[in-house]
């Protein structure tokens, strides 16, 4: 039978903006790594699940807004007869949209207390059964022992662990599997042709990284050391910065070769309610912030995007007024950034371009950003101080600063 491999990190892939062979490894900043003394390796992020309340709707949305794909579908038609589920692919990034079809399931009381959010980081191992043995051992909670699941396409082995919150990661070994996406899942047609014709094949490619907010950061950063063999990266906002603007703190565990990157937010007292106290009210507890997508060419995406009507924070001109002092050259002229209110940050190794859409919700949860990476493997350190002060504008509005 035909195989459909949509992914993995060694595909390449083009879009109309930048012609030639992208490399994902290379915008997301992997990097070489000898796993094979790593009682944890991971070979990258397999997917991110979502639980909304209508996920033909959503569907939809990440067609539309985020150029997305739609490439394979289970639900009621194909013996799924609780859940509807629609896989989203753009470049080797993959979303899951799950919603329920009939009153009563897990997905349904999941939305009821967070609203739409993101259930499950999904990563892809090469064992199964060696990283659940040492995850066990370390302590994590298994909520899913290691099984196999085949049809036509071969088997996929998984399993699944707790995380902060209610959020999970599934483990995934699909080394012996071709299908379109899990066993049980039909191939599906996009569900959206209209893309216009001048806006990129893709909006991103990857995703960078994973946000979560919980209420203490330094348990989860060890948790990911001790379960996953995550180290830290040198990215982080302590006290020092939180009492200035943040009112948060934050660390980033990586995976050895980097194609994991889960930053880890706490609130931090401050004057004013945190923005990681307003998600942990709204959302109802720890889960995943923001998710951030890897693209080529930002200025094309973020173009595409507005037109589409995703929403970004908005950064005042005085940013781009002293910009061009401390920035350097980048591929992109200040006055399109200033246009487009794409941030800029510069370290030791690179730049990176970055923006930030408001919530993707009525809910003030999950968020997205988008980057394009040239060299630097930071977060936007140097964009700290200009991006809290524009989440906080939106916070007051909102009226829970
Ligand atoms: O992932 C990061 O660390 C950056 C910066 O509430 C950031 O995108 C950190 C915390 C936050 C929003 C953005
Ligand atoms: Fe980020």
């Amino acid at each position: 039978m035909e195989g459909f491999l949509w992914r993995k990190g060694s595909t390449t892939m083009t879009t109309t903006i930048h012609p030639g062979a992208i490399n994902t490894d290379d915008l997301i900043g992997a990097v070489a790594y000898d796993d094979s003394h790593d009682p944890f390796p991971v070979l990258g992020l397999d997917h991110i699940r979502f639980y909304v309340g209508n996920a033909k709707q959503a569907a939809h949305y990440y067609s539309t807004a985020f150029g997305m794909t739609v490439v394979a579908y289970r639900g009621p038609e194909n013996g799924s007869r609780d859940v509807a589920e629609y896989v989203l692919t753009s470049g080797d990034a993959c979303f899951r949209i799950t919603g329920e079809v009939r009153a009563g399931t897990h997905v349904g009381a999941s939305v009821l207390r967070h609203g739409d959010g993101v259930a499950d980081l999904a990563i892809e191992v090469p064992d199964v059964d060696a990283a659940v043995a040492h995850a066990r051992a370390a302590g994590a909670r298994i909520v899913i022992e290691p099984h196999d699941d085949s049809d036509d396409f071969g088997t996929v082995r998984s399993a699944a662990l707790a995380t902060y919150g209610e959020t999970t990661h599934t483990l995934v070994d699909r080394s012996r599997y071709t299908g379109p996406f899990l066993p049980g899942f039909v191939a599906a047609s996009p569900l959206f042709a209209g893309k216009p014709a001048h806006h990129p094949a893709t909006y991103f490619q990857a995703v960078d990284h994973a946000v979560g907010n919980v209420e203490h950061m330094n348990e989860w950063v060890e948790f990911y050391h001790r379960v996953m063999g995550f180290s830290n990266m040198n990215e982080f906002i302590g006290d020092d910065i939180a009492t200035e603007y943040s009112a948060l703190m934050s660390k980033v565990v990586a995976s050895g070769n980097h194609k994991v990157k889960f930053p880890i937010n706490e609130p931090a007292v401050s004057k004013r309610k945190s923005q990681i106290d307003e998600y942990l009210e709204f959302y109802g507890g720890p889960g995943v912030q923001h998710l951030a997508l890897a693209t080529a060419d930002i200025v094309a995406s973020v173009r595409a995007m507005r037109e589409m009507g995703v929403e970004f924070l908005d950064t005042p001109d005085s940013y781009y007024d002293t910009l061009g002092d401390w920035a350097g050259d980048t591929r992109v002229p200040i006055e399109t950034l200033r246009e487009l209110k794409i941030l800029v940050d510069r370290d030791e190794d690179g730049y990176l371009l970055q923006i930030f859409t408001k919530p993707l919700q009525d809910r003030p949860t999950v968020f997205f950003e988008m980057i394009e990476r040239h060299g630097s493997l930071g977060f936007g350190k140097g964009n700290f101080k200009a991006l809290f002060e524009a989440i906080e504008r939106e916070q007051a509005k909102r009226g829970n600063l």
